[in-house]
């Protein structure tokens, strides 16, 4: 293969000293663009104000080029504030009810995705592989083709892809659809978000699925498989081990004491179920007096999209729900519920990973989750942790070994929560290996490595691009901004 074309909204610059930001997804991709050499272009997250931003800086590090461009306010509110976030998000994550639509919206998300592939294009050779990531760049390959690009381009998509009932409220369903036609590869998480999405083609008869993961629709003929992500296992597991003796995390096993800890670590996003959580917790403990100061529940949510309503509000609902609990349920010498609301270290995270004897992963919908893989990976195999999971986290669908849980049947967590905590170190073992081999075996390099091989090696493919004419947009089909 040629080179590597990374396209994400937001990028992981490494730092002065060519470091990379933590996190397994920038790792395992900066691993791919050493091996071909490669661009990695996205969003500065810098406003250029109501002026057009400036052409793109670009970073060399090895042989990576790193290309970064400004949004104007404008874009940022219309494209990602409004449209990625306010309407993508909560689709695919089931929540139409908080869907909000705009015709500005809109046309700001796919304007902003033309705007992209522009200043991407002078930037690609003929036999670069482009790799797009995420809900906010759907449509950028068609925009690519429309400027004439015949690569080869694939699309990852990291949250879940809803049923047709729900995609279909979306008044732009169809351009999304289409949108995703334009690549030779999509990958979801799952093989339920892929079924989703056949559903979404088989509807109102917009394509086929052929046989063989292949699918047509408008003309073209594509991929469609299923890729669920994993973390750097090996290397995580070493790092929470190291981790232990961190000194944040000695003072936090010295005031837990001979009490049980429970770990929650999540964005603050409404898809992440933290307030069904912590009722759960509560009614865990009104259910097992046994337990009163006998247990912590530590809650880490660093804030997130402050700037979008919905996680405002967010922001102050979970911090009063936990301040209620704490203040019905503590004892003078007893707080039930430690809740942080900022992000901490990485190498903090992992050491408390490892001191908690229940990892709780109660998404009320997720892509995949990093998080129960992490909990997983950082456990002492001689005594490990019980991992909590939803079932409707993209990660239920591999990490068998995990108690899983319906987040929205609080009782049932609740009785869940008590399970894990006498689970016995058989049991526990027995449970812990089979997931951590599952993820030594499935690792981010792994992920990385079968989709580029799935879309690069595919002489089957025609590369179809039988319907290369200009595809409208909703601002020229007749949805003007000003709607
Ligand atoms: C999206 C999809 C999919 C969290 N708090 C802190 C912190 N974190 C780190 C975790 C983990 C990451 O953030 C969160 O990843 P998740 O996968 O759990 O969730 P999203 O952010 O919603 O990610 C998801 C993912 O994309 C990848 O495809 O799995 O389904 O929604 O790595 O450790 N890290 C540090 N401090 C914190 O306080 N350092």
């Amino acid at each position: 293969m040629g080179r590597l074309v990374v396209v994400s909204n937001r990028v992981p610059v490494p730092d002065k000293g060519g470091i990379a930001p933590a996190g397994g997804l920038a790792v395992a991709l900066k691993v791919a663009l050493e091996e071909h050499g490669g661009i990695w272009m996205g969003w500065s997250g810098k406003s250029s104000g109501e002026h057009e931003p400036q052409p793109l800086a670009q970073l060399q590090q090895g042989n990576i080029t790193y290309a970064l461009t400004d949004l104007t306010d404008t874009d940022f509110e219309e494209y990602y504030q409004g449209f990625a976030n306010r309407v993508l998000w909560p689709i695919c994550h089931y929540r139409l009810d908080l869907a909000e639509y705009g015709r500005k919206e809109m046309a700001g998300y796919f304007r902003v995705n033309r705007f992209f592939a522009h200043r991407l294009a002078p930037l690609v050779k003929p036999d670069d592989v482009i790799w797009v990531h995420d809900y906010h760049l759907i449509p950028l390959a068609a925009e690519l083709r429309a400027m004439g690009l015949k690569n080869r381009i694939g699309f990852f998509l990291h949250i879940p892809w809803p049923p047709a009932d729900v995609l279909f409220t979306m008044p732009v369903h169809e351009e999304i659809m289409r949108g995703l036609s334009h690549y030779e590869l999509v990958g979801f998480q799952t093989d339920h978000d892929l079924e989703n999405f056949a559903g979404c083609l088989r509807r109102e008869g917009i394509g086929d699925e052929l046989g063989g993961g292949r699918y047509s629709a408008y003309g073209r003929v594509f991929k469609g498989d299923s890729y669920a992500i994993g973390i750097e296992t090996a290397a995580f597991a070493e790092f929470a081990k190291k981790a232990s003796t961190h000194k944040v995390v000695k003072r936090t096993r010295e005031s837990i004491g001979d009490r049980s800890l429970i770990i929650g670590v999540d964005r603050l996003d409404y898809s992440k179920g933290i307030t069904q959580r912590i009722d759960a917790f509560e009614r865990f403990i009104l259910a097992n007096p046994a337990q009163h100061g006998h247990v912590t529940y530590l809650q880490i949510t660093p804030k997130s999209r402050s700037e979008v309503p919905e996680y405002e509000a967010m922001q102050r609902m979970v911090a009063e729900q936990a301040g209620r609990v704490n203040g019905a349920l503590g004892a003078v010498d007893w707080v039930p519920i430690r809740y942080i609301n900022r992000s901490i270290g990485r190498h903090i995270l992992a050491g408390l990973y490892r001191l908690s004897k229940v990892g709780l992963v109660t998404p009320l919908r997720d892509g995949m989750n990093l998080v129960a893989k992490e909990y997983v990976a950082a456990q002492d195999p001689d005594d490990p942790g019980v991992l909590l999971l939803s079932r409707f986290a993209g990660a239920a669908r591999k990490l068998y070994g995990a108690l899983l849980v319906n987040p929205y049947d609080i009782e049932g967590t609740a009785n869940a929560m008590a399970r894990a905590l006498s689970m016995p170190l058989e049991e526990r073992k027995e449970r812990w290996k089979t997931m951590m081999d599952y993820l030594l075996e499935h690792d981010v390099t792994r992920w990385c490595d079968d989709f580029l091989k799935d879309l690069t090696g595919r002489p089957d493919l025609p590369g179809e691009h039988a319907d290369e004419a200009r595809v409208p947009y909703p601002e020229e089909a007749g949805i003007k901004a000003s709607d």
